[in-house]
């Protein structure tokens, strides 16, 4: 492999940045930049990509060599497609040069700061959506203005600096499956600007646009399995490839500083004034289902989300839940239908050719139960209707955390309230005082939530029937009510 050509730039111009993204991991790299670099190609106009890494190397390492070119592979049905993709002009490491961080999105040529960031990179509470002040990074940031750590500490200390040279600001354009993520994000920052100074936090209300945003795509961790196929399929070595299915979709809100973005539209991106009920249906069917498959799934001993509805228990079981519990909870976006919404959902879930892990699903899970389950779970509650379902993915997630699988070896749990979720549960004799114990961890569970009878009775029922019969059983015995 290493007498392959490695993969180079066809000599595109540095100097056309419009764009910072923080978090170039493998699903903007097979998502937004695509998007954007289709736009260039049909419109032109100053939007090259620079990359920018909160914590590890690891990503410029492998991108520098090769000019920040890399292949996204698409994997269809009908085989394998890849194509190279010249839109990142740099990646900047935080934690090397803090500064050249601040520099570069304090740089009137960049007009929209991207973030993929995932749900914890927020520093918030994901009950309330409120940033948590405590955070590590976040006092760090309140105290160290010339080098923070946290994503809302780089937004907010650069825009402190266009504010203060009197500069248009950047639009904070969130692409993370967080509820109302353009305002949830908005709030986080105002609350953190605000400690560092109300002037600003004005400034931001009133100047800076935080549009809200639905993306998709299916995109499965690369191994080095993967990176070594696809150099034999194109005759040439890429350090930093990424694998994404057919599908995608974004959806964003019209709502950029001084309207300036790249023409996404030309590539396929809806740009709509009200995002919301596409985020909530995305959140909650392909989220929400993705959620209950990984921890349902990894306990019934199935590897990856194709394995697990290729089990027609759980195929089952997903598509009860979107009908009976899910989409009773929608608002239908406009031109969509649930119904199909939903099947295509359990195609694209099936294709065997995205080995997409349960193992990486299930990770964090502490920051994505209240949107995808949790939020639907107290709509029903509301409207009188069944939680079972939903309340059987809350308990095999508390099984998960639990850390033993169901042949008694050690479950790696990767989360960051790990070290809480442990706490709780070490302390914790019993089934239900398991249970007690996790619903009382109110960043996760809401209080009115968490003392709702009839939930707390669904959770405990499903948690011990999970004990004692195992996940597939228990699905199996679900259905059979
Ligand atoms: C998945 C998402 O890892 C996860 O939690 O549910 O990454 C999912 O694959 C994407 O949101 C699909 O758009």
């Amino acid at each position: 492999m290493t007498d392959l050509p490695r993969l180079i730039r066809s000599g595109l111009p540095h100097s056309d940045v419009g764009i910072v993204h923080v978090g170039l991991g493998a699903f903007f790299r097979a998502h937004g930049a695509l998007y954007v670099a289709e736009a260039m190609e049909a419109d032109g106009g100053d939007w090259g990509i620079v990359g920018v890494s909160l914590r590890s190397p690891g990503i410029r390492d492998r991108l520098s060599p090769q000019d920040f070119v890399y292949t996204a592979v698409e994997l269809g049905p009908d085989g394998k497609h890849p194509r190279v993709v010249e839109v990142v002009r740099d990646v900047l490491v935080a934690p090397e040069d803090p500064e050249a961080v601040l520099r570069r999105m304090a740089d009137p040529g960049v007009r929209i700061v991207s973030l993929t960031v995932t749900e914890k990179g927020y520093c918030h509470h994901p009950a309330s959506g409120r940033l948590n002040r405590e955070h590590p990074d976040i006092r760090h940031d309140v105290e160290h203005p010339k080098a923070p750590r946290s994503a809302p500490g780089f937004l907010v200390r650069a825009l402190e600096r266009r504010c203060g040279k009197r500069e248009r600001p950047f639009t904070v354009l969130c692409c993370d499956n967080l509820p109302k993520n353009g305002p949830l994000v908005r709030g986080v920052i105002l609350e953190l600007a605000e400690m560092v100074s109300p002037e600003l936090a004005d400034w931001i209300a009133r100047e800076v646009r935080f549009p809200a945003t639905m993306v998709d795509r299916i995109v499965p961790a690369v191994t080095d399995e993967d990176v070594r196929r696809i150099a034999d399929l194109t005759g040439r070595y890429d350090a930093a490839p990424v694998l994404h299915e057919p599908f995608r979709q974004w959806v964003v809100e019209d709502d950029f500083v001084d309207g300036a973005r790249p023409t996404i539209e030309r590539a396929g991106a809806q740009i709509v004034s009200d995002v919301e009920p596409f985020e909530l249906m995305k959140l909650r069917c392909l989220n929400g289902a993705h959620s209950a498959l990984a921890y349902l799934g990894f306990l019934a001993g199935h590897e990856t989300i194709a394995d697990a509805v290729a089990d027609p228990v759980l195929a089952d079981f997903v598509q009860h839940l979107w009908r009976e519990e899910v989409i009773p909870t929608l608002q239908q976006p406009e031109d969509v239908d649930l119904a199909a919404y939903t099947k295509t959902l359990l195609e694209r879930f099936a294709n065997p050719a995205i080995r997409h892990r349960t193992s990486q699903i299930a990770m964090d899970g502490s920051q994505k139960l209240p949107q995808r389950i949790l939020g639907p779970i107290s709509d029903n509650l509301e409207a009188d209707r069944s939680i079972d379902g939903l309340s059987l993915v809350v308990a095999a997630w508390m099984r998960y955390v639990g850390g033993v699988d169901e042949a008694g070896g050690p479950i790696e749990v990767s989360d960051p309230m790990a070290a809480r979720l442990r706490q709780a549960l070490d302390h914790a004799s019993t089934g239900p005082a398991k249970v007690d114990a996790l619903l009382g961890i109110a960043d996760i569970f809401s209080p009115k939530l968490a003392e709702d009878r009839g939930f707390r009775t669904a959770v405990t029922a499903a948690y011990d029937r999970l004990t004692a019969r195992g996940a597939r059983r228990t699905v199996q015995d679900f259905a059979a009510r």
